[in-house]
C-alpha cells in the first residue's frame, strides 16, 4: 500500500522545555488541521522540525518515541543550522525577498551551504520512512531544494509542492544568486501549488527567464517530466471557528471584554510580529483617524494583538521597538482616564480568547504589505455567526482576491487606511450584513478541508498524467506491430514533419532542400494509392512545392495555414489577413539589431524570428524577452505566439498543425495514422489524433505527447523504408 507523507519545516506538534521537563503543544495552525485527516491515517506520516534545540541523544529518542505515537518523525537541527538555514537562508534572505523587502536580505555564502545541507537532512529523513512509489507532499519556503533531491532519489514518488508565502516578481527573483537552483529545486515535484494565480504567474515567468522553460496552460515539459502549476486558496477550518464563536465560553469572554472596555467600539488587529504585516503603518493609520475624527476619540478602541515570532532576526527586534514607541506615542497622547486608545498585547492568546476578540471587534483590520493568504481575515469572517462586522483589507494579501466583499485598500496608503477605518465604523448594519454573508457563505464552501483534497487529488491526477505520457523508445517489437498494423490496413494517413524529422537541421534553411535519399523514398511511399502522405511543415509553401511539388504528396504549410491536398490547389484554412505585420515586425526587427546572426522570416500569414545562427546563451536569453515582449503585444488578439526549434513565431490563433491535421483525418478517415514530428509545434498534431496512432516524437530532451520516440532523421527514414 502506497502511504502519504508530509515534509514542513515545523511539526504540527511544539515541543518545548520548560524548567524540568518537555511540554508537547499541538498546533492549532490551519495547515495542522487541514492535514490532520491524512497525516494521521495508518502508515502516513508528518516530518519537521519540533522546534526546539535538542543536545541530549537520550531526550533526542525519548522525543521520537512521543511524536512517533502520534504519526510524526522529527528533524533534529544543530544550533548552526537553526541559526544559518533557519534565521539565515530562510528568513533573512527568502523571506523579506519573497515579500518585496530586498533591502532586508542578506546574501551569506555560509547561510546558502546551510540552506543546501537541511534540505539534504530532510530528503535523508523522508527517504529511510519513503517507499518508491509513495506521496510526498513538502511545504513552503524553507525547503525548495528537497523536491529535486527527493526526484533524483525516488524518480517515481509522486511529490507534490505547496508555496504558503507570495511568489514575487522576475525582478525580485534574479537578485538571489541561487535562483537557477532554487527554481530547479521546486521543479522536482510534479505539481506545484500556490495561493493565487498572481504568484503562479510569477513563478511562470521566473522559470521562463532564469531556466528558459516555457509553459503551456499551467504545465511546465522538464527533460523528462511534465510539472503541473496551479493555484490553491487555502481555507480555514470554518466549522470550527463558527462553533468557538457560537459557545458560552467566547459569549461570556466578550461580556467580560465590553465591560472592561466601557463599551467603547473595538477594532481589532492581529498578527505574528513581522514587518510583511504592515503593523507600523497600521499604527500611524489608526493615529490619523483619532485627528482627523476626533468624535472617534474615547469612542473607539484599537486591540492590537502581536505574536512573538523570529526575535532572533534583527529586523524583528527593531520593528518590536518602533512599535512600543508609536504605541506609547499614540496613548499618552490621547488616552483619558477611562479611555486607552491602543490595547496592545505582545503574546498569544487561548483560541476561545482569541475568538472572543473576534467576535467583539466591529472592524477587523488586516492590512499587510504582503501576504501570501492571511487566514485572521478568514477567521474574523468565520467568527462573525451574527453576521455583522467589516473586514479591512489589503490588495497585497492573498485573501483579497477571494474577499472581495471586505473594503479593500492599499496599505501604504496611510489616508485610504484612516478613511476606511471611518467608513467602516460608520456602515449601515444591512450593508455590513450583505457583505459578511457572501464572504461567509465563501469561506465557508471553500475551507482547509476542501483546499486539502483539491491539492491531492489534482497529485493523484499529475501522476496519472506522468504515466499515461510516458514516451517510449521505438523498439523493434514496437515497429514490427506498427509495420504489421500498417499492412493490414486499407486507408494509411502519413503526416510527416519536415524539419528536423525528414531532414536534419541546416544553420541557413534554405539548404536544408531534399537530398535524392529522401525524394526516392518519397517516391516509393507515394507509389500506393492506400498511403496518404501529408507534408506537415511550418515552412511557407513555395519552397514546399519547389522543392517536394513534383510529387503526389499532399501539403500543410506555414502551420496549417495554407491547405494543399493531393492534386488540387493551394488553399487557405480560413479567411486570414496581414494588418497585425506592420506592428509586429517592427519589435522582431529589433532583435534582430540586438542578436547578432538572427533574422526574420516574412510568411504569408506569419512573421518567424529565427536564432539558430545566434550565439547559443545571447539567443536563449534574447527569445525569452521576445517571447515575453510578444506575448504583451499580442494578448487581448486574434494572434499567437509560438516557439519551434530556435524560432519564435506569430500567427493567427487557433489554427495549428493540428487544426489542419484534423481535417485530413475527416477526409480520409484512415484506419492506420502515423505522425512524425520534432518540436512544440508537432505536438498539436500529437495532441489532435486517436489514441491508436502511432504518434512519434524525433529526438529528445523536452517531453511530448508522443507515445513513442526516435533519435534522429536516420531512424525515421529506416521506419519509412520498413513500410515499404
Ligand atoms: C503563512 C503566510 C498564509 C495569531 N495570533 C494568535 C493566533 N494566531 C493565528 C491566527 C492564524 C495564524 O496564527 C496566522 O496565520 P496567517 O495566515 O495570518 O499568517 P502566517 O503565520 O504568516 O502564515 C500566510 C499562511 O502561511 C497559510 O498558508 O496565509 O500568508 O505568511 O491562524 O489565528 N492563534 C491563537 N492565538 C493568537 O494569539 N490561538
Amino acid at each position: 500500500m502506497s502511504r502519504t507523507i508530509i515534509v514542513s519545516n515545523r511539526l504540527p506538534t511544539k515541543v518545548q522545555r520548560t524548567a524540568d521537563s518537555l511540554t508537547f503543544q499541538p498546533s492549532e495552525g490551519g495547515l495542522a488541521t487541514g492535514l490532520g485527516s491524512i497525516y494521521r491515517q495508518e502508515g502516513n506520516v508528518w516530518v519537521g522540525w519540533p522546534g526546539l534545540f535538542v543536545e541530549a541523544a537520550a531526550e533526542e529518542q525519548y522525543i521520537v518515541e512521543e511524536l512517533s505515537a502520534d504519526s510524526m518523525a522529527p528533524v533534529f537541527l544543530t544550533e548552526s543550522e537553526i541559526r544559518d538555514f533557519y534565521e539565515g537562508f530562510s528568513n533573512s534572505t527568502l523571506w523579506p525577498t519573497f515579500h518585496y523587502f530586498p533591502q532586508y536580505a542578506t546574501y551569506e555564502q555560509a547561510h546558502w551551504e546551510a540552506y543546501v545541507a537541511v534540505n539534504e537532512k530532510f530528503c535523508r529523513a523522508v527517504l529511510e520512512l519513503a517507499g518508491p512509489e509513495d506521496t510526498i507532499w513538502v511545504h513552503d519556503y524553507q525547503l525548495l531544494l528537497l523536491p529535486e533531491m527527493l526526484r533524483k532519489a525516488r524518480p517515481d514518488c509522486t511529490i507534490g509542492f505547496f508555496l504558503h508565502i507570495p511568489f514575487p516578481s522576475y525582478e525580485l527573483v534574479r537578485a538571489l544568486p541561487w535562483r537557477s537552483e532554487l527554481l530547479r529545486g521546486m521543479l522536482g515535484a510534479d505539481l506545484i501549488g500556490f495561493h493565487t494565480f498572481g504568484y503562479m504567474r510569477h513563478f511562470l515567468s521566473a522559470v521562463s527567464q532564469v531556466l528558459g522553460l516555457s509553459s503551456q496552460n499551467g504545465q511546465l515539459e522538464t527533460a523528462n517530466r511534465t510539472v503541473l502549476i496551479d493555484a490553491f486558496p487555502m481555507g480555514i477550518d470554518y466549522q470550527r471557528y463558527a462553533q468557538v464563536a457560537a459557545s458560552e465560553r467566547a459569549r461570556q469572554h466578550e461580556a467580560e471584554y465590553r465591560a472592561a472596555l466601557h463599551n467603547a467600539r473595538v477594532i481589532l488587529s492581529i498578527d505574528r510580529l513581522d514587518y510583511s504585516k504592515g503593523i507600523a503603518e497600521r499604527l500611524r493609520a489608526f493615529e490619523v483617524l483619532l485627528q482627523r475624527y476626533p468624535e472617534w476619540r474615547e469612542q473607539v478602541s484599537l486591540i492590537m494583538v502581536v505574536v512573538p515570532s523570529r526575535d532572533q532576526v534583527a529586523q524583528y527586534a527593531s520593528l518590536k521597538e518602533e512599535i512600543d514607541e508609536l504605541v506609547g506615542r499614540i496613548n499618552s497622547q490621547y488616552r483619558t482616564i477611562t479611555w486607552t486608545p491602543i490595547h496592545y498585547f505582545y503574546r498569544s492568546f487561548p483560541l476561545e480568547e482569541l475568538s472572543a476578540l473576534y467576535r467583539l471587534a466591529e472592524v477587523a483590520l488586516v492590512t499587510p504589505m504582503r501576504d501570501g493568504m492571511n487566514l485572521v481575515a478568514k477567521e474574523f469572517v468565520a467568527s462573525k455567526v451574527e453576521t455583522r462586522g467589516v473586514l479591512i483589507l489589503s490588495e497585497r494579501a492573498g485573501a483579497a482576491r477571494e474577499l472581495s466583499d471586505a473594503l479593500i485598500i492599499n496599505p501604504t496608503d496611510t489616508a485610504q487606511l484612516a478613511e476606511a477605518m471611518h467608513d467602516a465604523l460608520v456602515m449601515p448594519e444591512e450593508e455590513q450584513e450583505h457583505r459578511m454573508a457572501s464572504m461567509r457563505a465563501l469561506v465557508q464552501q471553500y475551507d482547509v478541508f476542501a483546499w486539502t483534497k483539491l491539492f491531492i487529488d489534482r497529485l493523484a491526477y499529475s501522476k496519472i498524467k506522468q504515466l499515461t505520457l510516458a514516451t517510449e523508445q521505438l523498439t523493434p517489437e514496437a515497429t514490427a506491430q506498427l509495420t504489421a498494423n500498417f499492412q493490414a490496413a486499407e486507408q494509411r494517413l502519413l503526416l510527416l514533419d519536415y524539419d528536423g524529422t525528414l531532414m536534419p537541421f541546416h544553420n541557413l534553411p534554405q539548404r536544408a532542400q531534399p537530398d535524392q535519399e529522401l525524394l526516392l523514398l518519397l517516391q516509393a511511399l507515394t507509389a500506393n494509392p492506400q498511403n496518404h502522405v501529408v507534408i506537415i511543415s511550418g515552412r511557407d509553401r513555395t519552397t514546399l512545392q519547389n522543392w517536394l511539388g513534383h510529387l503526389p504528396l499532399d501539403f500543410i504549410a506555414e502551420h496549417g495555414v495554407w491547405l494543399r491536398p493531393v492534386r488540387e490547389d493551394w488553399q487557405l484554412f480560413q479567411p486570414l489577413n496581414n494588418n497585425w505585420k506592420q506592428d509586429i515586425r517592427p519589435i522582431m526587427e529589433m532583435y534582430v539589431a540586438r542578436t547578432a546572426g538572427s533574422f526574420i522570416e516574412d510568411k504569408d500569414y506569419s512573421l518567424v524570428w529565427h536564432y539558430r545562427r545566434a550565439d547559443v546563451e545571447l539567443g536563449d536569453v534574447r527569445a525569452r524577452e521576445l517571447l515575453n515582449h510578444l506575448t504583451f503585444m499580442t494578448s487581448n488578439t486574434e494572434l499567437q505566439v509560438m516557439e519551434g526549434n530556435k524560432v519564435i513565431e506569430v500567427k493567427t490563433a487557433g489554427i495549428n498543425k493540428g487544426t489542419a491535421a484534423a481535417r485530413w483525418l475527416a477526409a480520409y478517415n484512415p484506419s492506420f495514422i502515423l505522425a512524425l514530428g520534432d518540436d512544440r509545434t508537432d505536438e498539436d498534431t500529437f495532441r489532435a489524433l486517436p489514441n491508436e496512432a502511432y504518434t512519434i516524437k524525433v529526438g529528445s530532451g523536452v517531453r511530448s505527447l508522443a507515445r513513442f520516440s526516435v533519435a534522429s532523421p536516420t531512424e525515421v527514414r529506416n521506419l519509412l523504408r520498413s513500410l515499404l
